[in-house]
C-alpha cells in the first residue's frame, strides 16, 4: 500500500460537451505532488480519472484503505464529494487540494474530508503524511495551510505556509506515473496535433476581481527559462508531441524573461509550437510578438473581457481597450493567430457595453472568439461586491459557483442573444467582401438579436 493514492474528479468520459471539444490535459497539480513527494521519499501514486470510470476509482479504493488524496477545483464538486463519500465509506483518510476546497473547506470537510491544503500543496503534503501518521487527522495543530476539525468537531484553520521561493528547486510534473502519452494521442487524432501543457510560473499579481487567487494568492514566481527550457526538451524527446501549451496565467508577463527563453530554446534547437493566454498591456511591443512567433508560438488567447473601458475599469482589469486592438492586430501581423475571451453580464453592463463589445471584435476580427455569463467564484472580489444578489437555486453539494445567479441580472435567454449578435455581426463584418449577400443575411439576423434583447431587457433574475 502506498503512502498517498492521488486522484481527481474529472472524467471525460461522464460529459458529453467535454468529449466533443476534447482537448484534455493532466492535473499539474497532482503530477508536481507527486515528483516532491516521491523525491522526498514518499510512496506516492496516480489514479489519472481523466480517461477512466467511477467504478475503476472505486475498485481500486475498495483495494484497502490508506491515504488519499484528491485535486478540487469548482466544476469537479460533485464528483469529488462522491469520491470522498466512497472513500470514507471504505475507511480511507481524504485530503483534498486545489482551488475549490480552500474556497469552501467547512462545507467540503462536513461533507466527509479529513483535512483541507489550501495553497501550494508539496511542501504541505510532505509535513502532513507524517503528521497524520503519527496523530491522527483531528491534532494537526501546527501544520501550516491546513484546515481540519479537532476532537470536539471545531473548524480549525492552520497559518499559511510560506510559498516555495524557488520554483527551480521543486522537481519536474511526474508525467510518467500517468498515461500522458494517451494524452497526446487524443490530442493528435482529434486535433492533428498531439500536445503537452507545462507551466513556467506560478501565480498573477493581478487584480482582476472576477479571477480566483485561492491557490498562489497575489504571489509570482517564475522558474528560470533554463530549466524550463530543459523541462520542454525532456518533453519533446519523451512524449513527442506536436505542440505545447504554456498554461501559464501570463505568459509574456516578464519581457526579459521570454527574451532569455526564447534564446535558450534558440540555442537547443527547439522549435515547438505552441498556444498560451496574455494580457494586451503585457504584449505592447512588437518585440514580443516578434520573439512569440520565432518560439512557435501559433496562437495567443487574450483575456479581452469587454470592449467597454467603464466595464474594464469595473473589473480591475488595468487594461485598456485600445492596448486589446493593438495586441490583437499585432499578432496578427506576426502570424500569430487571435483568440479572445470576453464576459458577458460584468454588473453595471448596460446594452450600450455589449454594443462597444461587439464593435472590439468587429475591429479586431480574431481567429476566436469565446465568451462566458460572468459567474462570481467564492472569494473573489465580484463575489463578495455581489454580496446577497448571489443566489443559487440549489444546495450547495449538488451546485458548482457556476450556477449562481445574480439578483436583478439579465436572463441567461438575454446573454444567449448578446451572443448571437456578437457573432453575426463580426460574421457579417467578414462577409462584406467576399460575400455581400450572406453579409446581409448575418447583419440582419445581429439587428434582430440585438431586439430581442431589447425586449428581454425588463425581465431579469429574481
Ligand atoms: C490550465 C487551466 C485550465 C485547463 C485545465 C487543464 C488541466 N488539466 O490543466 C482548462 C482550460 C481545461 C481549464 C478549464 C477550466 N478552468 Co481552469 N485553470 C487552469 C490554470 C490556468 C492552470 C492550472 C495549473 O496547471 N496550475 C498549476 C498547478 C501547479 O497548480 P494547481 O493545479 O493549483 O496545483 C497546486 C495546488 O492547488 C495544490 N493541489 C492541487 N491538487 C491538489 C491535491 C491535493 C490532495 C493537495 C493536498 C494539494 C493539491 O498543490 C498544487 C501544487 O502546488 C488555473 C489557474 C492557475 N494558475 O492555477 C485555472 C483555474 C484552475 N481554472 C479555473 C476555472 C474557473 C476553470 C473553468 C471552470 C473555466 C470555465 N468557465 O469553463 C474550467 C473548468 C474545467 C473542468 N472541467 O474542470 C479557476 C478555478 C477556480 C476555482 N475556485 O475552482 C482557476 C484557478 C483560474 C482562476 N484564476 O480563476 N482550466
Ligand atoms: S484574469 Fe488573468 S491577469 Fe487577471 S488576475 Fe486572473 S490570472 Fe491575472
Amino acid at each position: 500500500m502506498s503512502d498517498l493514492l492521488l486522484t481527481h474528479g474529472y472524467f471525460l468520459f461522464e460529459d458529453e460537451k467535454e468529449m466533443q471539444i476534447m482537448r484534455p490535459y493532466p492535473t499539474l497539480g497532482l503530477l508536481y505532488i507527486s515528483a516532491y513527494l516521491r523525491r522526498a521519499g514518499f510512496d506516492v501514486e496516480i489514479f489519472d480519472t481523466t480517461f477512466s470510470q467511477r467504478r475503476q476509482l472505486y475498485a481500486r479504493l475498495a483495494q484497502g484503505r490508506g491515504t488519499l488524496g484528491i485535486y478540487t477545483n469548482l466544476m469537479t464538486r460533485r464528483p469529488v464529494l462522491d469520491i470522498v463519500a466512497e472513500a470514507k465509506r471504505r475507511g480511507w483518510t481524504v485530503i483534498l487540494g486545489g482551488p475549490e476546497s480552500a474556497n469552501y473547506p467547512a462545507e467540503y470537510l462536513a461533507s466527509g474530508a479529513d483535512v483541507i491544503v489550501t495553497g501550494e500543496g508539496e511542501a504541505t503534503m510532505a509535513d502532513l503524511l507524517p503528521a497524520l501518521a503519527a496523530r491522527g487527522p483531528h491534532a494537526l495543530h501546527g501544520v501550516q495551510s491546513t484546515v481540519f476539525r479537532d476532537g470536539e468537531g471545531v473548524v480549525v484553520t492552520n497559518p499559511e505556509r510560506t510559498k516555495i521561493a524557488d520554483l527551480d528547486s521543486i522537481p519536474w510534473p511526474d508525467r510518467g506515473r500517468i498515461d500522458q502519452a494517451r494524452y497526446v494521442d487524443v490530442w493528435r487524432e482529434k486535433h492533428g496535433m498531439g500536445s503537452v501543457n507545462m507551466i513556467t510560473a506560478r501565480g498573477c499579481p493581478y487584480k482582476c476581481n472576477w479571477c480566483s487567487h485561492a491557490v498562489f494568492g497575489y504571489t509570482h514566481r517564475r522558474r528560470s527559462f533554463l530549466d524550463s527550457a530543459a523541462e520542454l526538451q525532456h518533453i519533446m524527446e519523451t512524449y513527442r508531441p506536436d505542440q505545447v501549451w504554456y498554461a501559464d496565467d501570463v505568459f509574456t508577463i516578464s519581457h526579459p524573461w521570454l527574451f532569455g527563453y526564447a534564446k535558450e530554446l534558440k540555442r537547443r534547437n527547439l522549435r515547438v509550437p505552441f498556444e498560451t493566454i496574455s494580457r494586451a498591456d503585457r504584449m505592447m511591443k512588437d518585440e514580443v510578438l516578434r520573439t512569440l512567433a520565432d518560439m512557435g508560438c501559433y496562437r495567443i488567447w487574450i483575456g479581452s473581457e469587454s470592449g467597454s473601458q467603464r466595464i474594464l475599469d469595473g473589473m480591475e482589469r488595468g487594461v485598456k481597450v485600445d492596448q486589446v486592438v493593438w495586441a490583437a492586430h499585432a499578432a496578427k501581423r506576426h502570424g500569430i493567430q487571435v483568440g479572445m475571451f470576453l464576459m458577458w453580464g460584468y454588473p453595471g453592463e448596460q446594452i450600450d457595453d455589449i454594443a462597444a463589445t461587439v464593435d472590439l471584435v468587429k475591429r479586431c476580427q480574431p481567429d476566436i472568439h469565446l465568451t462566458t455569463v460572468a459567474y462570481p467564484i467564492k472569494n473573489t472580489g465580484f463575489f463578495r461586491g455581489a454580496g446577497d444578489r448571489v443566489v443559487s437555486d440549489k444546495p450547495w453539494a449538488q451546485a458548482t459557483d457556476r450556477d449562481y445567479r445574480i439578483k436583478g441580472r439579465h436572463s441567461r435567454t438575454y446573454y444567449k442573444q448578446a451572443d448571437s449578435w456578437l457573432n453575426n455581426e463580426v460574421a457579417a463584418a467578414r462577409l462584406d467582401r467576399e460575400n455581400p449577400g450572406e453579409a446581409r443575411i448575418r447583419r440582419e439576423a445581429a439587428r434582430h438579436a440585438r431586439e430581442s434583447m431589447l425586449a428581454l431587457s425588463s425581465e431579469v433574475e429574481a
